[in-house]
């Protein structure tokens, strides 16, 4: 009774102390320092509050733990230090049933704490849109981007093909030649994620997620852009020689601005599907082989 009412007043300070500290930070401390967030401005997607949420609470229930564990270590050192004169080994404490079940059970419960907010919140990022407003398939290829809007202009396919970054002497790239993803603000965008060769990842790091690209199988990403702008995105699966120039930029831009642009796509004579035939691997599963060409044919 009287531990609990002392521990009753140990929580004052400390709760007192957290909401100071926590009223006091930034966009940027209160997310953990993770990359996109802005002071006033909405969130990039529509998931990265959640992945930011989890990544904070992960960090305070992990820095509990370590403050606990760093306590106990401290005062085990300095209050069973050897004093003048003691000599031999202190009493060795061996089956102490209460202190072994704490530690099992204690790290326990943190694991299946931890595994249940990630299933939950991984369970929501990963449901897909059905009906998107907007459906974009990339291919990721060595070493760069193709970005296929599909049914965008009069029912018909709009794309651009990528090069990878072009560099100066001095080693900087050139934006306005590195692939680029026109995203509508606010739209429901399913993304189809291929790869023409190798393995790669799509990874817009202000959009906190990645995700890897097969030859062969489709992924998608379904999220909503909530804040115009231009998010760096790069190749985050070691895929070759050029890997590291494999990067691209996502434009989130009005709805005005991105019929424009995919209608500017269509005039290019950008139209129609460009798909798997691109692709270096034509033998995978499913692909018949490749018919022996009559005598004469030629
Ligand atoms: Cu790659």
């Amino acid at each position: 009774m009287r531990s609990n009412r002392r521990l009753r007043w140990a929580a004052i300070p400390v709760a007192i102390t957290l909401v100071v500290v926590l009223a006091g930070c930034t966009q940027a401390e209160l997310h953990g320092y993770l990359p996109g967030f802005l002071e006033g401005e909405p969130p990039v997607t529509n998931h990265t509050e959640r992945v930011a949420g989890l990544w904070v609470t992960s960090w305070i229930v992990l820095l509990c733990v370590g403050l606990l564990t760093w306590g106990l270590t401290l005062w085990a050192i300095v209050v069973y230090r050897r004093r003048k004169g003691q000599t031999g080994l202190p009493a060795q404490m061996r089956y102490n049933m209460p202190i072994e079940i704490f530690y099992t059970i204690v790290p326990l419960i943190l694991v299946l704490g931890f595994f249940a907010f990630t299933a939950r919140d991984q369970a929501i990022i990963e449901t897909q849109f059905d009906e998107p407003d907007v459906e974009i398939e990339v291919f990721a290829k060595q070493w760069a981007w193709d970005f296929i809007y599909a049914d965008a202009v009069d029912g018909e396919d709009v794309w651009t093909s990528g090069i990878q970054a072009q560099r100066s002497e001095g080693g900087s790239v050139d934006q306005d030649q590195l692939p680029t993803l026109y995203l509508p603000v606010g739209a429901d965008v399913r993304i189809a994620l291929q790869s023409r060769d190798v393995i790669h990842s799509f990874w817009v790091i202000d959009f906190l997620y990645k995700k890897d690209m097969f030859p062969g199988k489709t992924n998608y990403m379904s999220i909503v852009p909530e804040r115009e702008g231009t998010y760096a995105g790069k190749c985050a699966e070691l895929c070759g020689e050029y890997h590291a120039d494999m990067l691209f930029n996502v434009k989130v831009v009005s709805q005005d601005e991105y019929d424009n642009y995919v209608q500017s796509l269509s005039d290019q004579g950008n139209v129609g599907d460009y798909g798997d035939e691109f692709s270096r691997n034509a033998t995978l599963p499913g692909t018949d082989a490749p018919e022996r060409v009559e005598e004469g044919a030629y």
